[in-house]
C-alpha cells in the first residue's frame, strides 16, 4: 500500500537526509508550497551512514532510513548523479566521489579530459538521476526516480546550483543550469522530476 505524508500524524517538518547545501535549498523549495519545513539531519546532528548501495535507490533508502531511525520523524533523501553516455554512464552513482575532497572544478576537468581521450567533446550527451526515497521510522519506504537529458559544453559556465551544473545544458535550453535561475532549473530537473511523482503519491 503507498502511504502519504499526513501531517496530524506525521507533522510538518520534513527531516531531510542530505549534508549537501544545494540539494537542501532545492528540496527546501519543492516542499514549502506544500506546507512543509525542512530540517537537514547536519542541524539536527545525526550521523552519515555509509552509502555502499549500487543503484540510485538503494542508496537513498539508506539515507532516508538511517534519518527516520535516528529522529523519529519520516525522512526524505535523495541520490543523485550524471551519467555520460560516450563514458558508458560514468560517473553516475560515484559522481560525488569524481570531486576529491568536494571541489567540482577538478571533477569536471577529469569529465573533459575522459571526453577529450575519447574524441568524444562534440556536444556529448548526459543526463542527472535522482532518487528520493521518504522513509518513515517504522520503516515504511517510497521511492521516485527522475531524470533530464541533456548536453555538455566546456568550460563550466555559471555561478548558480552545485556540482556538474555549469557545464550541463539541458534540452531545450542554451545555458547551463549553472547559468539559469535557479528556479527554472528546479522546475525541470531530475529532482524536480522524481518530486512530481512523490507529490503524486505523498503529498496532498
Ligand atoms: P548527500 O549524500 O549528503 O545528499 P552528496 O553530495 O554526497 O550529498 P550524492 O551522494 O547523491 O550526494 O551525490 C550526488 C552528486 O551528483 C552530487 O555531489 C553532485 O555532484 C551531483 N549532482 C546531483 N544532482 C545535481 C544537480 O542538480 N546539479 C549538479 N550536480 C548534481
Amino acid at each position: 500500500m503507498r502511504r502519504k505524508l499526513d501531517k496530524s500524524r506525521d507533522g510538518t517538518t520534513l527531516v531531510i537526509a542530505t549534508h549537501n547545501q544545494g540539494k537542501l535549498r532545492e528540496i527546501n523549495e519543492l516542499i514549502e508550497p506544500y506546507g512543509f519545513a525542512a530540517v537537514s539531519v547536519g542541524e539536527l546532528g545525526l550521523p552519515e551512514p555509509a552509502e555502499d548501495g549500487t543503484t540510485y535507490i538503494e542508496n537513498a533508502r539508506i539515507k532516508a532510513l538511517a534519518a527516520a531511525t535516528a529522529s523519529g520523524k519520516p525522512a526524505l533523501a535523495d541520490d543523485s548523479g550524471i551519467s555520460i553516455d560516450a563514458l558508458h554512464g560514468a560517473p553516475g552513482i560515484f559522481s560525488a566521489r569524481w570531486a576529491v575532497d568536494k571541489k567540482f572544478g577538478p571533477a569536471m576537468e577529469r569529465v573533459e579530459e575522459e571526453l577529450a581521450w575519447r574524441e568524444a567533446l562534440t556536444e556529448p550527451k548526459a543526463h542527472f538521476v535522482s532518487a528520493l526515497t521518504i522513509a518513515w521510522p517504522d520503516g515504511h519506504m517510497e521511492d521516485f526516480e527522475g531524470t533530464v537529458h541533456g548536453t555538455l559544453t566546456f568550460p563550466p559556465r555559471g555561478d548558480h546550483g552545485f556540482g556538474y551544473d555549469p557545464i550541463f545544458i539541458a534540452e531545450g535550453q542554451s545555458q547551463t543550469f549553472g547559468e539559469i535561475d535557479p528556479s527554472i532549473k528546479n522546475a525541470m530537473s531530475h529532482r524536480a522530476d522524481a518530486f512530481k511523482q512523490l507529490a503524486a503519491v505523498c503529498l496532498e
